[in-house]
């Protein structure tokens, strides 16, 4: 009789624990997949910033001043200033600062650079209960375009356990905190473009002291840069595709949010459990 006390002592035990660790299983797991939907040899996108939220963070405002955060991100594709403005900001929140990344990468054996076009890349974060995204990243060649989200994103039907989200980023704007010259704009050096001239550090170019616009989708979206001599003979380098008209109104990037399939400890706990009985049954039979 003693043995089967002990028996049901330990599968309460057991019982207890899947309770204890269901409970800690709760913590959500995202994945955030972006796709640089650019021609071979069209923009490319910097590591993406991405920060979960109860909904209290706003990037920006169009038709508003750039926050100093935005200004380097759109400006040089650095993500700390904004990820120190969030964390400021919010409270509880996740940013992908937080993960020991310092945004979302692609990683080459060559180590982290930009998305070029046709380019995918994810990354996976633990939000908690944080069901608010934003995201911003930096469109290259220029000097102060980006891609954001003014509103954040609410993400509930995914931590709920729905399907994906898809976002269909269709929206380039210009922070307003540089003027468009490709005498200063960044990356014109990387291989991957090969362009004469550009910035050689951060934060290089003449103030514009403006405010967050949209990029008109329809035309050339650099026609209005100084220096466009810079680009070659007919304005148009052989590597850089920048005259797809369809680059900017179909959608540049593709991002999809969708909940990572984790086994669940308290399911596994459970089948501990009935393991454990269905043994201690056997050794007394
Ligand atoms: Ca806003
Ligand atoms: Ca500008
Ligand atoms: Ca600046
Ligand atoms: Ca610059």
């Amino acid at each position: 009789m003693k043995s089967i006390k002990d028996s049901l002592k330990l599968i309460a035990a057991l019982a207890a624990i899947t309770v204890m660790t269901g409970l800690t299983s709760e913590a959500q797991q995202i994945q955030v997949s972006v796709t640089n939907n650019a021609p071979a040899g069209g923009i490319a996108l910097t590591p993406f910033w991405v920060g979960f939220h109860d909904g209290s963070f706003d990037t920006f405002d169009g038709g508003s001043a750039a926050s100093a955060g935005l200004e380097s991100i759109a400006e040089d594709g650095a993500v700390g200033a904004l990820s120190a403005e969030f964390n400021a900001a919010v409270s509880g929140g996740v940013d992908s600062t937080a993960t020991g990344a310092a945004a979302i990468p692609f990683v080459t054996p060559d180590g982290p650079r930009p998305i070029l076009g046709g380019e995918s890349t994810s990354a996976v974060f633990n939000v908690g209960g944080n069901n608010f995204l934003s995201y911003a990243s930096m469109v290259l060649i220029s000097n102060d375009f980006f891609v954001a989200n003014d509103n954040a994103l609410d993400i509930s039907s995914v931590l709920a356990g729905g399907g994906p989200i898809t976002i269909n980023v269709g929206t380039v704007y210009d922070a307003g905190t540089e003027e468009n010259d490709f005498g200063t704009s960044a990356a014109n050096g990387a291989p991957f473009f090969g362009l004469g001239g550009g910035q050689t550090g951060p934060n290089q170019g003449a103030d514009e002291n403006g405010v967050v616009t949209v990029v008109p989708a329809a035309g050339n979206p650099f026609a209005g840069f100084a220096n466009a001599d810079l680009l070659g003979p007919d304005g148009v380098p052989a590597n850089f595709n920048f005259n797809n008209p369809d680059l900017f109104t179909n959608g540049i990037a593709t991002i999809t949010i969708s909940a990572v399939a984790v086994p669940e400890p308290g399911s596994l706990s459970l089948l501990a459990a009935i393991a454990g009985c269905s043994f201690l049954r056997r050794r007394r039979s």
